[in-house]
């Protein structure tokens, strides 16, 4: 039987109230830390897998635990190690992608990025920690706005920002240096997933010879796309894009969209600034149980 606490994060998780893949990962393995023993563990990994599809940073933490919980004796201890390990070794990433991204940050930049990504503003942060004057441009990202998020936290760290409503994209795109957006997941194919819009601004700057960077974690990976699994692309509510359509409208949400890695020029990550066609090897080199 599950408890209120699990139901209410789950749930916490489906409407957004908790999101961006790092707080996903990190609010999962913090509650499954009360698991009073294997069964309920495996209950509650069970409920957090069903709640969005599109987050293997979550899902590799709960494999992770799942998988090096069942070989030890005392389970609570266990338990705590390999959640707290996980989640460390997910700080570290972090940590690394904004000392190395930051590094390509060039004073006088302006920049553009869409939705809201940790690795994003922590890059952007640690640049502007070190004294660089740069401009972000942020694209608002219906349905959920998340790119509002981004510009408060970025104008907080004295960034200069300009918000833009997403169909704007085209009209700045060729006052811009970069492009650097984050990402909830990576293939084997070294394509990436993220947040619907994306790919049309890596084609836009693509098209207008702008580079197109992503940050994000090797912990990301996904290894059901090296067994010949499509990464699945979770669509929303269509509430959340209309809440009272005309009748014989069909509304569709999907949350996420994948950019093809011709499109992408570098991936910023724990390991260094890669080539997408580094990602598979990359991640299977430096978390060998993801093999698993
Ligand atoms: P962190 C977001 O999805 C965006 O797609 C964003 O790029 C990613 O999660 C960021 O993940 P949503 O949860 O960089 O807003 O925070 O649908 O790990």
């Amino acid at each position: 039987m599950a408890s209120k606490t699990i139901l209410r994060v789950c749930s916490d998780i489906r409407c957004m109230k908790v999101r961006g893949a790092t707080n996903i990962a990190c609010t999962a393995l913090q509650v499954i830390k009360g698991a009073r023993n294997k069964k309920e563990l495996t209950e509650m990994i069970a409920l957090l897998m069903k709640t969005r599809p599109t987050e293997p940073l979550m899902r590799n933490g709960l494999r992770y635990v799942a998988y090096n919980v069942q070989q030890n004796f005392d389970f609570k201890k266990s338990l705590n190690f390999w959640a707290d390990r996980y989640m460390t070794m997910s700080k570290f990433a972090l940590e690394r992608i904004a000392e190395i991204g930051a590094k390509r940050i060039v004073n006088k930049a302006r920049i553009m990025t869409h939705c809201h990504a940790t690795t994003v503003a922590s890059i952007l942060a640690k640049a502007k920690e070190q004294y660089k004057d740069f401009e972000v441009y942020v694209c608002e990202t219906r349905p959920r706005l998340q790119g509002r998020i981004t510009a408060k936290e970025l104008a907080g760290y004295g960034i200069k920002v300009s918000y833009i409503i997403d169909s704007a994209k085209q009209t700045y795109i060729n006052d811009m240096d970069l492009v650097l957006v984050g990402a909830d997941a990576l293939t084997a194919e070294g394509n990436i997933i993220n947040k619907v819009g994306t790919s049309e601004l890596a084609i836009l700057a693509r098209e207008a010879d702008v580079d197109f960077g992503v940050a994000a974690e090797l912990l990301k990976f996904d290894p059901i796309t090296a067994r010949g699994h499509p990464e699945p692309i979770e669509e929303r509510d269509p509430g959340e894009v209309w809440d009272k359509p005309p009748k014989g409208v069909k509304v569709r949400n999907p949350a996420f969209d994948l950019t093809k890695r011709d499109l992408i020029d570098f991936i910023v990550t724990e390991e260094g600034v890669l080539s997408p066609h580094n990602i598979l090897s990359t991640a299977y080199e430096k978390y060998p149980w993801l093999r698993r």
